[in-house]
This record gives C-alpha cells, structure tokens and sequence, in this order.
C-alpha cells in the first residue's frame, strides 16, 4: 500500500484571516481537500483579552504610526506551537514577512518548500514589537526569517503570504499534477522564459517565428535559448551578470587596472594586442573578464558598429581547454549587448574544431572573416 507523506502545516496568524481565504481555492484549495497541504489560519485578536480586542499602541521614542503589541503575538504563538508538545517537538520555522527582510526567491521557496511546519506572522501598521522574535526565537525555539518580496511597501504581510504560500506550494509533491512544468521556469536557472505560442499559426496578421513550426528541434532549442538571454539582458541584467558564476567562473566587465593581465592572456591564448589596442578597446568597446579563485583564465571584447556587434574569439588560459567557459563568455558578451544589435560578427576565422563546434551550437554560421549569427528582436 503506498505509504501518503504527512500533509506540510501551514500556521497564519493575521488580524485579517478572511485576507486568507483564497488559501481555499484552485490548485492550493484542491490540495487542502487532498490532504496533502493542512493550512490553519488563526485570527490575532482571538488572544487580546480586552473589550475592544486592541493588538497596537504607540512606539516607545516616538514616531510615526502604531506597533503591534508584544503579548497577543506571544500568545497566537504560543497557541500555535502548543500544538506540538514540549521543547524537543517538532517546530515550525517562522516567516514574517516585511519590506525589511531577506529578498524572497526562488531559492528560498524551494528551502521552505522542505520545511514539514511553517507559521506566518502577518504584520500591519509599522511592525511587530522587536520583543516577539526574541520570545519566538528563546522562548519558543523557532527559527525565524523575515521575508520581502521585494523592494515597495505593503500595508501587511497577508498579500505576501498568499505570493510565498502559493511558490512554496507548488513545490509540494502532489500540490500541482505536472511535475515536468516546474523544471522549464523562469528563474528555476536564473534565466527568464522563452516566449510561448499557440494556434492559430496566423492570429489578426501575426505570425508564429517559423522556426517553431520548422521541426528542427536544435533549431527550435537554439532559438529558445537565444531568447531566454536576449530577455533576460532586456528585463533583468542583474541576473546575467552575477549568475555569470557559470562555468565556474566571475565574470565581470574590465577597467584599466586590469589591462596588464588582460594582455598577458591574450597573448598567451595566441591574440595580437598591445596595451595601446587594449587601452582603445576599453574606450570604445566592452571587455569581459572570468576569473576562478582571482585567477583571469578568460576575456572576450566587443565593439558595436551599426548593428553589428563585432565580438572577438573567446580567450581562454592555454592550460584551460574549456568550451564551456567560452560558450559562457560569448553568452554574456553578447546577450548583454544593447537592444539595437541585429547581428554578431565574430572574429575567429581559425577557430580549433571543438571551438568551431561552440560557435555552431551558439547558433554562429562560418563567413569569410569568421563567424556570423543573426539577432531575433525581442520584447
Ligand atoms: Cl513581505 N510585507 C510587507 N508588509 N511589505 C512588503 C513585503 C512584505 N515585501 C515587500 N513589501
């Protein structure tokens, strides 16, 4: 007989629990019902014990607004833990979510995805008396973590709990049917999706990018992989540039104070440049440089003309044979471009083979000055 998990509890503590109810719909609603999410949504002022159920007061040294009060938190709190026994049971660990925490992502939805028990202290006003994440911490022997989904204010934390519920939920084995659907998403490898179509072929004039209908299915990967980077430099540069951890590697854009290595490796990967080309270079072009543990073990420069991106070979330390790394040098170099490049010419008519075979998986085609590949507009 197959063995069911034990459902992961979700505890919500918020003076708005009817905030709370599309908790009960959809796929969340549907494994609620399965058993597979047990979700426990608590109203804070059911532990204030005066007649007007008062859960702010004013700030001590002054200030704008109101702060929750310590001892109704304590006791929602309590409440909630007290369903677990003793010091040694099991916990859940407590998110509160505010503008002041630790950025929300994808990552951090896949952590608390694992967690068995999740209590969610939703704030208002100003915030929670500083008192109750000592006591819920010492106390109670919860970890806590403050959460934000991002840099703006909310009113409360119960919009954010229904964004962070929803991200951890459908991490859940069993919360949503199509597990192949979670692997191909934004951000799931720091990069933003490729766009999607669907019939008809022709919709008021506008036409489906023939290579989807093409049936070449490495044309159609290429070509999808050239869109995930063209978007992601358009909309999120941040995330290309550090997630150019790839291949192990930093990659970061150069500044005079690192031409003297730069020519070092240059000349040793066989390149013709002086410290004056290289000066100009930098003047009028971009240069990226990867280092692993501090060491430069690669470069590439670009230069736009028109719409012509002109890219020279990736170059790689002789003691690193690693296509990898080029491919990722090339990838940045060029999908953080600017938006008007409609072509990249790539100046390596002597590419070595297994080089050669990069640049025709990058979608590169031999010309006479060496390679050359087009640029698909994007949004
Ligand atoms: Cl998680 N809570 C509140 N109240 N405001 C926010 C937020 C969270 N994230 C951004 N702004």
């Amino acid at each position: 007989m197959p063995v069911m998990p034990a459902a992961q509890r979700i505890d919500v503590v918020s003076i708005f629990p009817d905030y709370l109810a599309p908790l009960g719909l959809s796929l969340i609603g549907k494994a609620r019902q399965d058993g597979v999410l047990d979700i426990r949504v608590h109203d804070l002022r059911d532990f204030t014990h005066d007649r007007h159920r008062t859960v702010d007061d004013t700030p001590y040294g002054g200030g704008a607004g109101m702060v929750m009060k310590p001892q109704p938190w304590a006791e929602a709190l309590d409440h909630v833990v007290s369903e677990a026994g003793p010091m040694t049971g099991p916990r859940p660990r407590l998110v509160v979510p505010g503008p002041g925490g630790i950025p929300f992502t994808q990552a951090l939805a896949g952590e608390l995805a694992r967690e068995p028990w999740l209590a969610f202290a939703c704030g208002r006003y100003e915030g929670i008396d500083e008192r109750v994440y000592e006591h819920a911490r010492e106390d109670l022997g919860l970890d806590v973590t403050v959460v934000s989904l991002g840099d703006y204010v909310l009113n409360g934390g119960e919009v954010a709990v229904l964004a962070i519920v929803e991200a951890v939920a459908r991490l859940i084995p069993g919360v949503i049917g199509n597990a192949e659907s979670l692997v191909e998403e934004s951000h799931e490898d720091g990069l933003l999706e490729y766009p999607i179509y669907t019939k008809p072929r022709v919709w008021q004039g506008r036409e489906v990018p023939a290579v989807l209908l093409s049936g070449d299915h490495a044309a159609i990967a290429a070509w999808r992989h050239e869109q995930r980077l063209a978007r992601t430099a358009a909309r999120r540069p941040d995330l290309l540039h550090p997630s150019l951890g790839g291949a192990d590697a930093e990659v970061t854009t150069a500044t005079p104070g690192d031409l003297p290595e730069l020519l070092t490796l240059l000349l040793a990967a066989g390149q013709v440049a002086t410290m004056d080309t290289l000066r100009a270079d930098l003047a009028t072009g971009r240069m990226w440089l990867a280092r692993r543990s501090g060491r430069l073990v690669g470069a590439i420069r670009t230069q736009a003309a028109g719409d012509t991106l002109h890219v020279t070979a990736p170059a790689l330390a002789p003691d690193v044979e690693d296509e990898e790394l080029a491919r990722h040098l090339l990838d940045v170099a060029t999908g953080t471009a600017l938006s008007d490049i409609r072509s990249l010419l790539l100046a390596d008519p002597t590419a070595s083979t297994a080089r050669a075979r990069t640049y025709k998986k990058a979608g590169y085609r031999p010309v006479p000055a060496g390679w050359s590949r087009q640029v698909p507009r994007h949004g």
